[in-house]
């Protein structure tokens, strides 16, 4: 992969932000999920690469755009394997409240698992704790380890986990044991990289998610330094299957960082969409100008850029679709 692609990948989420952005709050998440996918699926032709979408919108037939398989770019360029969710967190968008994201990871052709539509339990840590954590290991023990290897006391350890009914007995757990927990309603890639920057305070991210958001965020952790491990959860044969089809025999095994993510360079990109942590939303300044805010990081050299935008949006036609 050459590194203008990490350049031109921004732009896509951009795009998607701006358009998703102008339904925040409207209550309509598939209209806000299907503006970014437009936005985006417009951007990607304009960019010099052989891409193939692994993990998108969904199969041909479920999906018209960005599907799995689907071929992205002009042809002209590296062969990279494209994971995209064009709106990470659609029902926030529509509720209006904080951390969407559009976002998009790449990385050599077949370096990342092409994971199905299903929930898979993940585990991630900052480069603190690289290396020492195991999805095996009961969550009383994984805390452990992080306070160890952050230097920190049990207690003032902040565990980060996704507000569901799936996560009462895990949550209970960590309370018994003395770490402190965070609770989040939608957006667990967000919440993956935030165990990677310390300024957030957050030190371990656990709990079960989507399979596609999961490989998202290897590839982000991967670009941060950090550590994360994954079990696909096949709720029937039906999906267990899917696991086998996909050359996982044993659909429950262990993924390491390296099954997620295989290559030593993979490129994250992701842009605001409603106001986050990591990342500033939308901002419509007056006139046609949208300020956006963005985060691109590239594996193999370990930078991170944060770049702010503004946007004439009249000059972009597909960034305006809410008239
Ligand atoms: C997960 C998570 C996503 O939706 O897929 C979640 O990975 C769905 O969980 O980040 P439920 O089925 O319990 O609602 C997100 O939070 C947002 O897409």
């Amino acid at each position: 992969m050459d590194r203008e692609l990490a350049l031109e990948l921004v732009r896509v989420t951009e795009a998607a932000a701006v358009s998703s952005a102008q339904w925040m709050g409207r209550g309509q998440k598939d209209e806000a999920d299907d503006a970014a996918t437009t936005a985006m699926r417009t951007m990607f032709d304009s960019i010099a690469m052989e891409g193939t979408v692994v993990i998108g919108e969904g199969e041909l037939d479920e999906a018209p755009m960005l599907y799995i398989g689907e071929k992205l770019g002009n042809g002209n360029g590296p062969e990279v394997d494209i994971a995209v969710d064009p709106l990470e967190g659609t029902n926030i968008v529509a509720k209006g409240h904080n951390n969407a994201m559009s976002v998009i990871a790449a990385a050599d052709r077949g370096a990342l698992l092409h994971a199905p539509d299903m929930y898979m339990q993940k585990i991630a840590v900052g480069k603190q704790a690289r290396g020492q954590i195991s999805l095996d290991d009961p969550i009383e023990k994984t805390i452990e380890t992080v306070a160890k290897a952050t230097n920190k006391r049990i207690n003032d350890l902040t565990i980060i986990v996704q507000e569901r009914p799936r996560h009462e007995e895990l949550v209970e757990r960590i309370r018994a044991k003395g770490a402190r927990v965070k609770l989040f309603g939608d957006g667990d890639v967000e919440a993956s990289i935030a165990t990677c920057l310390p300024h957030t305070g957050i030190d371990l991210f656990v709990g079960t998610g989507g399979a596609p958001e999961g490989v998202i965020s290897a590839a982000a952790v991967k670009c941060l330094g950090g550590d994360m491990q994954a079990r696909l959860v096949p709720q029937n044969d039906e999906e267990a299957q899917r696991c086998i089809e996909m050359g996982l025999n044993d659909p429950k095994q262990l993924l390491t960082h390296h099954d997620l993510v295989s290559s030593d360079d993979a490129i994250f990109a992701a842009t605001g969409v409603t106001e986050g942590e990591l990342l500033h939303g939308v901002k419509f300044l007056g006139g046609d100008l949208a300020e956006t805010d963005s985060i691109v990081m590239r594996a193999k050299t370990g930078t991170i850029r944060f770049i702010k935008a503004n946007h004439h949006m009249n000059n972009k036609p597909h960034l305006l679709n809410n008239d």
